[in-house]
């Protein structure tokens, strides 16, 4: 990292105003230099916890809290939701490239900052439990590839913020060889101006998240390893109840709840208590509970067994790790690795749970915003390296479930394969009759996509109010442009029905989940760009929010109806003598004026 290169590094983050030239425009906070600390410039929440010196040397100084000062934000909901408006087309920049780069809301996530309150979402058994001080001290481990600044720093500050300083030894930052503008310049500067406890190392070689939490895992000093995604964020008391169950038995393989980040709107979502599974594609899964464990009321406090872990966050014993075999080191890139150490963790003598008081939530994406170097399909090279070494004869049902050519090379295993032998290892059929009997042999399902998906949430339909959807400046109401109840139909102003099937067609239910529903199961939806336009649909419910979440907010007066995840608001647009419903930058103007009228 040079100055020259430092003093070009633009950061789109609400901590980089400085005093000489305040921007304030895209902030919900901005600085006052008279009070020496942040304040909102339109949103409520901001709380001042801690004040440090004002040390000023950095040489990336773009990417410095300038007072040194710990801000923590607090956000309630709706707060979160204004967050995601664009209100300037540089705001409508920063989105764009931050799907394109990082797959989820990156103006946000900036926004956001790096320090934020979360609500504490532990099972009130867990909140009252009293952990040892005597717990072994934890190197925490996050590589990262092309991670957006705002999202990796507060991965890092979570940590240093909600970790009793003396369980910490250490994080690792593991840069694995980024190449995205100046990233690993920034990054590696904040680091080394702003948190000692904080080591940055970088790849020579782009060495994908197996190889390089091995790198990271073989530096680390603390007596606890704690692996951790680039975009996470720890809550209360997190790391207590992983190492509490590390020293009741140091073959204790331990991982959190992992909770939901919305990918657009960043608000935190609970996850419902469940445990990892596969399917023989040999792709992650979550299962529910066992019957004779979801009975039991001591299971939400409880560790449970889980047969095999998502992979990304979890702790164990840094011993254990080495004498286990570390990582598969064949391994490229992304996939197959965390059910390759969940094999070998039962197969040879260990133990995987979840402990429901460890709450971690994760930034869930719906694609990989990152290649892998022309090396294809890592994932299915890696998982005939676990079929391989691990499953015995079982691998047939994972060769006979592939849809893909699975003469592709995988390259050496006679070192795992011989590691197996040297732990004494047990095998697959026990895993499966022991571990994990629930598993059935295969069906005819499908391979699921190559990316790990939040655990299924229910589907709310709660209904808070209904009622017709006006156009305040012309009195008209919203509805379907054909048949009422076609899907993907696109919406129109139509005059207001005041009785029977004219009005019927027009009222909508607004639910718990800010869902607005027409006809039981069609949602106002936001189809993506369509000759210059985002039009509005109606698509079926999903229940996971996203293009299908509405706001009421208001600007200057105007009652506005607005989609966080697009960031836009809904917009009457005159098209073939028709006016359509579509989706623009929020303004106070009379295309965008909107009000329920509810029933
Ligand atoms: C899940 C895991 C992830 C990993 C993966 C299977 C969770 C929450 N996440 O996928 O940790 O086990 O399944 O392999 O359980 N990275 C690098 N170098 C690369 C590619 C990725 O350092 O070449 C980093 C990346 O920045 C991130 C981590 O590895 O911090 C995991 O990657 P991901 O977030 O894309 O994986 P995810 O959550 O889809
Ligand atoms: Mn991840």
């Amino acid at each position: 990292c040079n100055d020259e290169v430092n003093s070009k590094v633009s950061f789109q983050s609400p901590l980089n105003v400085t005093v000489d030239q305040p921007t304030g425009i895209r902030s919900p906070v901005e600085q006052n230099s008279n009070r020496q600390h942040f304040i909102p410039r339109k949103y409520p929440f901001v709380k001042v916890i801690q004040k440090g010196t004002n040390n000023d040397n950095s040489e990336c100084h773009d990417l410095k809290d300038q007072h040194n000062e710990k801000v923590e934000l607090h956000y309630d909901i709706s707060t979160l939701n204004l967050l995601g408006f664009i209100e300037t087309p540089e705001d409508q920049i920063i989105r764009d490239e931050g799907y394109r780069s990082h797959a989820f809301n990156v103006l946000i996530s900036d926004r956001l900052g790096y320090h934020r309150a979360l609500p504490d979402n532990r099972h009130p058994n867990c909140q009252s439990k009293i952990y040892s001080t005597k717990l072994p001290r934890a190197s925490v481990i996050i590589c990262f590839y092309n991670e957006a600044p705002s999202a990796l720093l507060r991965t890092v500050h979570s940590v240093l913020d909600r970790t009793p300083a003396f369980l910490l030894q250490e994080i690792l930052l593991v840069d694995d060889n980024s190449d995205l503008d100046n990233l690993s310049c920034q990054i590696e500067a904040y680091v080394k101006n702003n948190l000692h406890k904080v080591r940055y190392m970088r790849t020579a070689t782009r060495q994908g998240l197996i190889r390089a939490r091995m790198y990271g895992a073989n530096q680390a000093e603390g007596e606890v390893l704690v692996f951790l995604d680039s975009h996470c964020e720890v809550n209360t008391d997190w790391l207590q109840p992983l190492l509490t169950r590390i020293i009741d038995n140091r073959v204790n393989v331990v991982v959190p709840v992992i909770d939901i980040i919305n990918a657009d709107t960043m608000e935190l979502q609970n996850s419902p208590l469940v445990v990892g599974g596969f399917n023989w594609g040999l792709h992650f899964r979550w299962d529910q509970l066992p019957v004779h464990v979801r009975d039991n009321p001591d299971v939400a406090s409880n560790p449970v067994k889980s047969p095999t872990m998502a992979g990304g966050l979890f702790a164990m014993d840094r011993s254990y790790y080495f004498e286990l075999g570390e990582y598969d080191s064949g391994m490229d890139i992304w996939g197959g690795e965390n059910l390759e150490l969940s094999f070998r963790i039962w197969q040879c003598g260990g133990r995987l749970e979840i402990v429901p008081c460890s709450h971690v939530g994760h930034i869930f994406r719906k694609r990989r915003p990152y290649g892998s170097y022309g090396e294809g399909d890592t994932m299915l090279k890696n998982s005939l390296r676990v079929a391989n070494v691990w499953m015995d004869d079982y691998k047939k049902y994972f060769y006979k479930q592939r849809q893909q050519p699975t003469d592709v090379s995988y390259g050496d295993i006679s070192d795992r394969v011989a590691l197996r032998k040297r732990l004494h290892c047990k095998s697959f059929e026990w895993y499966l009759s022991n571990v994990y009997p629930e598993q059935v042999l295969p069906n005819s399902e499908g391979v699921a996509p190559a990316v790990i998906h939040p655990p299924e949430k229910r589907l709310k339909t709660k209904v808070l109010r209904k009622g017709q959807i006006v156009h305040t400046t012309s009195g008209l109401c919203v509805q379907g442009e054909k048949d009422i109840y076609a899907k993907r139909s696109m919406l129109i102003l139509q005059h207001c029905g005041q009785a029977g099937k004219e009005k019927k067609y027009q009222i909508w239910h607004e639910t718990v989940d800010s869902e607005l529903i027409l006809a039981s199961v069609l949602c106002l939806d936001v189809e993506s760009k369509e000759q210059g336009h985002s039009f509005a649909r109606l698509m079926k419910c999903h229940g996971s929010k996203g293009s299908q979440a509405w706001v009421w907010t208001k600007k200057s007066g105007v009652s506005l109806l607005y989609n966080p995840a697009t960031g836009k608001c809904l917009k009457a647009t005159n098209k073939s003598k028709r006016i359509y419903l579509t989706f623009d930058i929020c303004q106070d103007n009379t295309d965008m004026a909107f009000e329920m009228s509810v029933q």
